[in-house]
């Protein structure tokens, strides 16, 4: 085994390491010699320093790797073709301003070609340093899949404002719910002497648009709750300065009780004076040393974690009072709304957790200051295979939020199984809340164009370790990469994005392309057929979450419950006769889910409890269904790897033989799961198979 530090470089040269950016020589010689003619003389109309010298740095490698030039830089307009790089005038000498508007345009790019009798040129102007690199980074992806540059004509600026990444990364280089070995910024307690490896996952961030990152685990433990002080600060500062240069800003998960464990004082008290000074002095001490320093991240009162409740206060008074300290420099509170009750009794029907964020959070909208950003889950629960689109998404019409997605894969077959997950997220942004009438949907929402917001966007939690191919499997490279994408332009459609991942990654061969496209365009409804059905969600092994365990959390306090028994399985969540939980939403979405026969099939069991010889709008009764899902579930899972083994020859023994391994442990996977569900609801319900399959 080489040593993590020494690995990367080990690594330069491996295809599973490049992911997305492999710069592959371009097949297409006419292609090729065209963009090779308008790279090789790049003129830049702006100082060669920061973000823009790192857009002109990776322009050159990949014009090296790519088309086989050496491009020359220069300042004055030459003769014959040439690349022209400009920021745009009206915000190159701007000042700080605020607002989502403004990070839209400085992030915004054109890119077009202009023919001429002398030499065409490609002219790239970014709206700031940032926009060029952007550009940069499109036009790189342009020349990867052999799109012409003739009559190229380009405007691009990103969906979102913020396009976040998280980190659960924890000093001792564990990751919470990390799937792809250990973290690439700690080492034994300490941020990474070398951090090569974290400038090129800064690299493939920056390629599809990320522009912030927290770089560690929302549960703060005892030695990340000191990465705001100053033993600390100059290895969080040398991060910070390698992500600068890549366009992204970089904040801090903290710990609410950090006054009283590290601050020497008695109370974490929001509306403590001594509470206020210690963040203010705290606070001020960081921007000394990043003075970009995003903000902080927060997971308060959830799941045992510190938080304002303790002395009576409720969120609005913890978030405003870090907001407070960072105000002054620009700095934001992003608080997440994961916040339930984790010690439920299942006699209590009342208690339903799915209600939990709406509850604690609907309350309180308007009290929050400027500076602060909600970050809700996509779903009510907690990133099931299907749940409906968290109600909170449009209940809060004066409050900045985004949504929250989970790219590592904690209950989707971690990086085990095959499951490409953007239709899931595009599901949740296409997602119509009602809020504002018909059209208002959740992607609006996060985008900032339905609510006036000052803060609004995406963030996700990363699914990259320390393994060579960064995600495990190596085809869950797609979810990371495509969340950046989705981010960007959330109008792309999932199978754009595998297309667009797939040709960068395993280049442009028409076979391939076909056969990596379908795979994971299945690959999600395939998962969601041989696991938990009908939205219900939370079968597996407690604590772990991979693997079938049906009454797993069913006899636990987590408030996860199906409600199995001899009759009938699923969750009552209607205002009639359940938790109420359905009329969290606007109508008619309200009306739809509290209606037996309205509701759609793939979340019955989510919102009603029903008989097994209930019939689904698919005809089939819900027994039927459990039993015809898994069995095709495993079938299509054992007939990817047939897919896959197509490609023998056609992709690296590297990388062939990795998703090859990862596939055939999901097909005997799968049929674990198959049998062990269908058996528990055959015992369950005593109802037989109509096919007459085998179940145990
Ligand atoms: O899904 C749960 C995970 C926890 C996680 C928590 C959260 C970071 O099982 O590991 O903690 O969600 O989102 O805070």
């Amino acid at each position: 085994m080489v040593s993590k530090n020494g690995a990367v470089k080990e690594y330069a040269d491996s295809p599973l390491y490049k992911a997305w950016l492999q710069y592959a020589p371009v097949d297409n010689l006419i292609i090729r010699n065209n963009y090779g003619r308008l790279l090789s003389q790049i003129v830049v109309d702006a100082e060669l320093t920061g973000v823009v010298a790192t857009a002109v740095e990776e322009l050159l490698r990949g014009a090296r790797s790519m088309l086989d030039v050496e491009p020359a830089i220069m300042t004055e307009i030459p003769k014959g073709s040439y690349l022209h790089i400009q920021i745009a005038k009206e915000n190159a000498e701007s000042g700080r301003k605020e607002g989502p508007r403004w990070k839209l345009e400085r992030d915004a790019f054109t890119l077009r070609q202009i023919q001429a009798l002398e030499g065409n040129r490609l002219e790239l102007i970014g709206g700031s340093a940032t926009g060029v690199l952007y550009g940069v980074f499109h036009l790189l992806r342009l020349i990867s899949l052999e799109l012409s540059p003739e009559g190229l004509e380009v405007e691009e600026y990103p969906s979102n404002p913020l396009r976040m990444m998280n980190q659960w990364d924890n000093a001792d280089a564990t990751i919470e719910r990390g799937y792809a070995g250990n973290s690439i910024f700690y080492e034994g307690g300490r941020i990474v002497k070398d951090v090569s490896r974290v400038r090129d996952y800064a690299r493939l961030l920056s390629s599809v648009g990320i522009n912030g990152i927290s770089i560690n685990n929302v549960n703060v433990h005892d030695i990340e709750t000191s990465f705001i002080t100053e033993p600390f600060l100059p290895d969080v500062a040398r991060l910070a300065d390698l992500f600068r240069a890549y366009g992204i800003t970089l904040f801090l998960s903290i710990n609410f009780a950090a006054p009283i464990t590290i601050g020497g004082l008695d109370t974490a008290d929001p509306l403590d004076d001594k509470v206020h000074v210690w963040w203010e002095n705290t606070v001020s001490r960081i921007y000394d040393y990043i003075p970009d320093f995003g903000g902080f991240l927060v997971k308060a009162d959830s799941e045992h974690r510190p938080g304002p409740f303790a002395y009576g206060r409720d969120h609005a008074d913890g978030a405003n009072m870090l907001a407070d300290a960072l105000e002054r420099h620009g700095g934001l509170v992003i608080w997440r709304c994961f916040v339930y009750n984790c010690m439920q009794d299942w006699r209590d029907r009342s208690t339903d957790r799915a209600r939990a964020a709406y509850e604690h959070f609907k309350p309180l909208d308007g009290r929050f200051r400027d500076n602060v950003i909600l970050q809700i889950k996509n779903g009510p629960m907690d990133f099931q295979v299907r749940e409906p689109v968290s109600p909170l998404f449009g209940a809060m019409k004066e409050t900045n939020q985004i949504i929250e997605f989970q790219i590592t894969q904690e209950y989707t077959g971690q990086q085990h199984h095959l499951c490409y997950l953007i239709p899931q997220w595009k599901r949740a942004l296409d997602f119509d809340t009602h809020a504002a009438g018909a059209g208002s949907k959740v992607k609006k929402i996060v985008e900032g164009s339905l609510f006036e917001m000052k803060y609004s966007g995406i963030a996700a939690i990363s699914n990259i370790g320390d393994d060579e191919n960064w995600t495990g499997h190596p085809l869950a490279q797609a979810n990371l990469y495509g969340y950046g994408r989705l981010t960007w332009n959330s109008d792309l459609t999932s199978e754009e994005i595998a297309e667009e991942w797939t040709r960068m990654t395993f280049g442009n061969d028409k076979t391939v392309v076909s056969t990596v496209l379908q795979m994971l365009m299945d690959s999600w409804p395939i998962y969601e057929n041989y696991t938990a059905p009908l939205g219900v969600g939370w079968m597996v092994t407690p604590h772990y979450h991979y693997g079938p365990d049906v009454d797993g959390y069913e006899y636990s306090r987590w408030g996860t419950y199906h409600f199995a028994d001899r009759n009938g399985m699923g969750v009552d969540r209607t205002t009639a006769t359940g938790t109420g939980y359905a009329a969290q939403y606007f109508p008619p979405q309200s009306e739809i889910y509290e209606s037996l026969e309205r509701c759609p099939d793939e979340l019955l069991l989510f919102f009603h409890h029903v008989p097994y010889n209930h019939r689904l709008q698919s005809g089939k009764t819900v027994i039927q269904h459990i039993y015809d899902t898994h069995f095709l579930g495993a079938e299509q899972a054992d007939r990817l790897q047939q897919k896959w083994e197509a490609l023998l020859g056609k992709v690296d023994t590297g990388r062939y033989q990795q998703v090859a391994d990862r596939l055939a442990e999901q097909a005997e996977h799968a049929k674990y799961w198959r049998d062990v569900i269908n058996t528990y609801f055959y015992r369950k319900s005593g109802i037989t198979d109509e096919q007459g399959r085998t179940i145990y």
